[in-house]
C-alpha cells in the first residue's frame, strides 16, 4: 500500500498542470505500466521456468490474476517435495478463504501454490483436493470409517479421478477378498472394491450432473498390527475438459509408451495380502491412439517370472510356466486384448483376444483401435494359488 501511495504522489508531481480528468486517467496509466513492471513476457518468464511442469508461470499469473474460480486450476510445484509434491496456483486470498494450505508461490510470485488436504469427516468442493489419513505423511492404526464427500464443484462436472500418490492398507485375504479393509467410491459409475497397495495408480469415474455429491470411503478392518496411510489427488473433471477420459475407462494411458499394473500389485507378496491378486474386478484400461503410429504391442516385464499371475499355482516351478490363452483355457482371471496376436516359438501366428495363467506371450500386438485391456478376476480363488496379478509394458509402433 505504501509503494503505491507514493506512486500516486510521484505521478501527481510528474503531472501539475492538467485537468483532474487527465491527470487521474494518466495516473492510472501510470499505475498499469509500473504494475506490468513485475509480470515480465512470456518469454522471459518461460526462460525462468526450471521445473518439469508444462505450464509456464505466465499462465498461472494470468490465472491468478482472473477472479473466477476455475475448474482446472493450473498445477504448481510445492516447496514440500517430501508430502505433497504438486499444488494448485490460485490467488492468495482464495487459498486461504476456502481453508487450504499454501506450499510457497506460484505464477511469478503473484499466486500461492495451494494443497487442499481433506480427511475423515470432510467435505471438499474444491476442483482439485488430497484425501489423507488424519496423520498422513505418518500412518494410523486405528481409523474405524473414514469418509470424503465431494460436492460438484459447478453444475458441469461429468468425472472425477483418483490419483493414488501413495496408498497402503491391509491386503486381501488368501481368496482374494478385500475382507479387512477396503476403499470404496459411491455417487458414480461402478467403482471396483479395492485393498492393500495402490501407489501409482489413477482412477477415473464418471460421475451426473444431477447426482449430487459422491462419497469416498476408506473402510479399515479391525487388524490393529497393521499401520494405514494414504494420500489420494482427488480431482473434479469438466464435461468438456481435455482431461476427462472416454466413458468406459477406468484408467486411462496417453504416452507412447507405458507400464499397465494390476492393483495391489507388487513384486514379492507379503503375509498381509499385500501383492495378491483382487477378487471381482472387471474393467477396462484405455491407451490412446496417436498420429504416426499404427499398432500396440504388449510385453511382460524381462526377467521377472511372476510379472504375470492370473490363474494357476504361481507357486510352482517357473520352468514349467507356459502361456495360457483362449476361452476354454481362460474362465476365471484374464486380461482381453482385442485384436491380440502374438507369435508361437514355432513361428506360428496366433490370433487370441484372452490370456491368463502364469505366463503372458513375449509380446501381443494389436491394431484395433481404440486400444483396450481389459482385466478381469471372478469372485473365487480356487483354481489359483498365490496369484499376484500383472504388470505390462505397451508400446506404440510407427506405421
Ligand atoms: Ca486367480
Ligand atoms: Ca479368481
Amino acid at each position: 500500500m505504501l509503494s503505491a501511495s507514493l506512486l500516486i504522489v510521484r505521478a501527481q508531481i510528474d503531472v501539475p498542470s492538467v485537468s483532474f480528468f487527465e491527470s487521474t486517467g494518466r495516473q492510472i496509466n501510470w499505475i498499469f505500466d509500473r504494475i506490468s513492471d513485475y509480470i515480465p513476457s512470456r518469454e522471459t518468464l518461460t526462460n525462468r521456468v526450471s521445473d518439469t511442469f508444462s505450464t509456464s508461470s505466465f499462465d498461472q499469473a494470468i490465472q491468478v490474476l482472473t477472479p473466477v474460480r476455475s475448474d482446472s486450476p493450473l498445477p504448481c510445484r510445492t516447496t514440500n517435495d517430501d508430502v505433497f509434491q504438486e499444488g494448485s496456483c490460485l490467488r492468495v486470498a482464495d487459498c486461504m478463504y476456502y481453508d487450504g494450505r499454501s506450499y510457497g508461490s506460484c505464477g511469478a510470485g503473484l499466486g500461492s501454490c495451494c494443497v487442499f488436504e481433506r480427511t475423515c469427516g470432510d467435505t471438499t468442493a474444491e476442483a482439485v483436493t488430497h484425501f489423507t489419513n488424519p496423520r498422513y505423511p505418518q500412518s494410523d492404526v486405528d481409523e474405524k470409517e473414514c469418509k470424503l464427500k465431494i460436492m460438484p464443484l459447478h453444475n458441469n462436472i461429468c468425472q472425477i479421478s483418483f490419483q493414488f500418490d501413495d496408498f497402503l492398507i491391509a491386503g486381501p485375504d488368501n481368496t482374494s477378498n478385500c475382507v479387512v479393509d477396503f476403499l470404496g467410491v459411491s455417487g458414480g459409475t461402478n467403482f471396483p472394491e479395492i485393498c492393500g497397495n495402490m501407489s501409482g495408480q489413477k482412477l477415473f469415474m464418471d460421475v451426473k450432473n444431477d447426482r449430487g455429491a459422491s462419497e469416498l470411503i476408506v473402510d479399515i478392518g479391525n487388524d490393529e498390527s497393521l499401520s494405514r496411510r494414504w494420500n489420494v489427488k482427488v480431482e473434479q473433471i469438466a464435461c468438456n475438459s481435455p482431461r476427462r477420459a472416454t466413458t468406459g475407462c477406468l484408467q486411462l494411458h496417453n504416452s507412447t509408451m507405458g507400464t499397465v499394473t494390476s492393483f495391489n500389485y507388487i513384486n514379492i507378496m507379503s503375509e498381509e495380502g499385500i501383492g495378491r491378486q483382487i477378487q471381482n474386478n472387471n474393467y477396462g484400461v484405455c491407451v490412446e491412439s496417436r498420429v504416426g503410429y499404427c499398432s500396440l504391442t504388449w510385453t511382460p516385464t524381462a526377467g521377472d517370472e511372476h510379472s504375470f499371475s492370473l490363474s494357476g499355482n504361481s507357486s510352482a516351478d517357473p520352468s514349467l510356466f507356459k502361456p495360457t490363452y483362449g476361452i476354454k483355457n481362460c474362465r476365471t482371471d484374464y486380461v482381453i486384448i482385442p485384436g491380440g496376436w502374438f507369435e508361437d516359438g514355432h513361428g506360428t501366428i496366433i490370433y487370441e483376444d484372452r490370456y491368463c495363467g502364469t505366463q503372458f506371450p513375449k509380446s501381443v500386438t494389436t491394431s484395433q483401435q481404440p486400444y483396450r485391456i481389459y482385466v478381469v478376476t471372478d469372485e473365487s480363488e480356487d483354481d489359483g494359488i498365490d496369484n499376484s496379478g500383472f504388470v505390462l509394458n505397451y508400446r506404440h509402433n510407427l506405421c
